[in-house]
């Protein structure tokens, strides 16, 4: 049984009116704890029940980023112990807030070790949209760094559109470049600022499709990787050698398919970046070499 609001929350992670993996991870929450305020059932067993059905709903919205999978898993943990209505109700809420309040603050924590890498002069390249990406790059402007930042459109959907306006409106030199411009600018770029959807038990960073791309011409150029992402984006699934699920959108997002009879079109929205090209993963716990992402999840009390 999933009620309106839950079916709501769903529909605007699948649209992607609310996007972000950080984002999804915490509306994700919120929604699952509202679905837990307002049942009212008197059953435990078919409440239990009803949040997994719940659950699932919202992690079968977008595949790829852990981040959701990771929240719900928090929100839910322990449900299967409680058997009164009210204290499981209060657990759920109190787990959801918790989540979000860390997500929040994780954000701000990664932002202050981020920029501290970033230095006075450098030209950065960014792609997507990541708030942590971006607030790391804010941060090293509001600290006094004179940075200038090319942000790429990030075909099909153009998130780059986001984060060229909120580093403008920060006050960030910002220059907006089509995605296939990368390589031509490398030559001028001290750095490379970008998010994460997931990252992998080896280290691959699994992000908006042409990051790894991005992260080649880097590699190329010896310019450094830097990622920045939450430790609620590594992958407890991948230490067990499962692959992360690439998503396909509709292929309307890249163009009209009726302009185009006869043509095959091909949407995959993120790609995998492997940690050799990557130099460092900025989390909430400090800065780390990608390879030792395995730590990082082996210590995660998410199953
Ligand atoms: P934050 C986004 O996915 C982008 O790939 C971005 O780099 C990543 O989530 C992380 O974003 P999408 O939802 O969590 O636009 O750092 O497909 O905000």
């Amino acid at each position: 049984m999933i009620d309106m609001d839950l079916e709501e929350a769903a529909k605007k992670i699948e649209t992607m009116e609310v996007r972000g993996a950080a984002k999804i991870a915490r509306l994700a929450a919120l929604a699952l704890k509202d679905f837990t305020l307002s049942y009212e059932g008197s059953d435990i067993g078919q409440f239990k029940d009803d949040l997994i059905e719940a659950k699932e709903r919202l992690l079968s919205t977008r595949p790829t980023a852990v981040s959701l999978r990771n929240a719900l898993a928090i929100v839910l943990k322990g449900i299967e112990k409680e058997d009164n209505i009210t204290e499981l109700k209060k657990k759920v809420s109190a787990s959801a807030d918790n989540f979000i309040k860390k997500s929040e603050s994780a954000l701000d924590v990664i932002a202050e070790i981020g920029s501290k890498r970033i230095k006075d002069g450098d030209v950065l390249v960014t792609h997507c949209n990541s708030s942590a990406a971006v607030s790391t790059i804010i941060k090293a402007h509001k600290d006094g760094k004179n940075i200038r930042v090319y942000a790429t459109e990030s075909r099909p959907k153009r998130q780059g559109y986001i984060t060229v306006r909120e580093l403008v409106k920060a006050g960030v030199p910002t220059t907006l470049i089509v995605d296939s411009a990368v390589r031509y600018v490398m030559s001028k770029v001290d750095m490379v600022v970008v998010g994460a959807d997931t990252v992998a038990s080896n280290g691959a960073v699994i992000n908006k499709i042409g990051t790894s791309q991005i992260a080649l011409c880097a590699h190329e150029a010896r310019v450094p990787v830097m990622v920045c992402a939450e430790t609620y984006k590594f992958s407890h699934e991948t230490m067990a050698g499962e692959l992360v699920e690439i998503e396909e959108r509709d292929v309307n997002e890249i163009v009209n398919q009726d302009d185009f009879p006869g043509v095959k079109l091909f949407n995959p929205v993120f790609d995998a970046t492997p940690p050799e090209y990557i130099d460092v993963i900025v989390t909430e716990e400090g800065v780390i070499s990608p390879h030792a992402a395995y730590e990082i999840i082996k210590s995660m009390d998410i199953k």
